[in-house]
């Protein structure tokens, strides 16, 4: 007999279905027990009135792995408006032990840290597991949405022999007797790579070791990442991210319904063109409402973004919002300078709900400017000498960007911490599990 999921159950009223899965709950009430079963796509009520069946039930441990055959039937009150009844369980797998923290709770009652303690099975919770449908829905959202507009995707190195972003975040690798890296970002590859294929994403790892510990930072994060060629300006990677970002939510809505409805979340509309404010604007903003003194600040803070995400939303009704030309000083050295102004730079932030979701812009593409731009901040240009090979031999004007996919759900979900939304969070205490 062919295995039905529990999320097939309301087609199959009347029928005998054989269901696979986990002992979520047993209710034993005097006269009849309720086995819940848990399967990768919902959950099924069993009705259990042999008192034998259900004593043997109740002798397992939540967690065990069962088969129940039975008959589909109407019920109003069961998940989903049906039950199974006249079961036959097998027991497939006696879990050793209870599960580290009740599963069977609508929603999980443990402290952030225990439930990352024990996430082999917390994650196994539907709201939990729901959080990375999400997940899921928005690589695939991203991946088709690159995909459709030409993008060919890639998978580039992650242990480099360069720091991409600045030396300081980066975590040492012994290699062979040498020092590598594992790298920051696929900043690099992806643009020697528009030689190759002129318009390339990625979805993958990529590692900070920054030793601070806030609600917002990992040091590991999945980066989706794209790089165009032949670009004006950073204008036309804003467009490029923008219908990205529409590709993920629209992803999200249909691939993930499920979740997004457990969840009860609000899935955001993307505007046509999303608004933007100019890097010094903002900061003027700001100081009119704050009284803070921001000029020459190079960077905004958490609280700026926040302030900025309630602007874009009362101003323009939107919760994305595009802060553009930032300083060069906290910029990296492929960063393209604003051609009006040297000081500051054609790249850009994506904020989301008020947090920093993206970082892109334009790059310099000729070998000159970036031998000058090295020389300024340094650098040993041999150090770069692969990447510079690239240039040597003629790149089109180009730009990309890079998204926290965690930064992302982290907002989409509501997460107040951004390990909630990731698997096995690697952070400054927590290397396992
Ligand atoms: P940047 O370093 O700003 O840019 O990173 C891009 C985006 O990645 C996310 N992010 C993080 N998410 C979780 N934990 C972290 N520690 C963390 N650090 C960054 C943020 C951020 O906006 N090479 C450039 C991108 C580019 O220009 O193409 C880069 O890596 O959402």
């Amino acid at each position: 007999m062919e295995r039905t999921w529990t999320s097939e159950l309301p087609r199959r009223c009347g029928e005998r279905v054989l269901l696979k899965g986990w002992l979520h709950r047993l209710r034993r009430l005097s006269g009849v027990s309720f086995l819940v079963l848990r399967d990768a796509r919902g959950l099924a009520q069993v009705v259990i009135d042999d008192a034998d069946l259900a004593a043997a039930l109740d002798r397992l441990h939540s967690e065990s792995v069962l088969e129940v055959e039975g008959v589909a039937a109407p019920a109003a009150q069961a998940p989903a408006g049906v039950e199974v009844r006249q079961p036959r369980v097998r027991v497939l797998v006696a879990a050793a032990a209870p599960p580290p923290v009740p599963l069977f709770q609508p929603t999980l009652r443990a402290q952030l840290p225990t439930l990352l303690d024990h996430a082999p099975v917390t994650l196994r919770h539907p709201r939990s597991r729901a959080r990375f449908e999400v997940t899921a829905a928005t690589m695939a959202g991203f991946r088709a949405s690159l995909r459709a507009r030409g993008f060919v995707e890639i998978q580039t190195p992650k242990l480099v022999a360069a720091a991409t972003e600045g030396g300081a975040n980066v975590f040492g690798v012994e290699y062979f007797g040498r020092r590598a890296f594992l790298a920051q970002s696929p900043q690099f590859y992806k643009q020697i790579m528009v030689g190759v294929f002129e318009r390339v994403f990625e979805v993958g790892p990529v590692f900070r070791a920054e030793p601070h510990d806030t609600p917002r930072h990992l040091n590991e994060y999945v980066s989706l990442d794209a790089e165009i060629g032949f670009i004006r300006d950073h204008r036309d990677v804003m467009a490029v991210l923008r219908d990205a970002i529409a590709g993920m939510a629209e992803a999200v809505r249909i691939e993930a319904a499920g979740a997004v409805a457990l969840l009860d979340l609000t899935v955001p509309e993307i505007p046509d063109a999303i608004p933007s404010v100019d890097f010094r604007d903002a900061q003027r903003l700001i100081s009119a409402v704050t009284g803070e003194r921001l000029e020459g600040e190079p960077d905004l803070a958490p609280a700026h973004e926040a302030w900025l995400g309630e602007w874009a939303r009362r101003e323009h009704g939107s919760e994305f919002l595009y802060v553009t030309g930032f300083p060069m000083a906290k910029r990296p050295f492929y960063t393209h300078p604003d051609p009006a102004d040297a000081d500051f730079t054609n790249s850009f932030d994506l904020l989301f709900r008020g947090q920093e979701l993206v970082t892109g812009g334009q790059r310099l593409h000729r070998h000159e400017d970036y031998l000058a731009a090295l020389a300024a901040r340094g650098q040993d240009p041999e150090l770069f000498s692969g990447y510079l090979e690239a240039f040597r031999h003629g790149m089109p004007a180009h730009g990309g960007f890079g998204m926290g996919l965690e930064r992302w759900v982290s907002r989409l979900v509501g997460a107040a911490n951004i390990r909630e939304v990731a698997l096995f969070p690697r952070d400054l205490s927590r290397l396992t599990p």
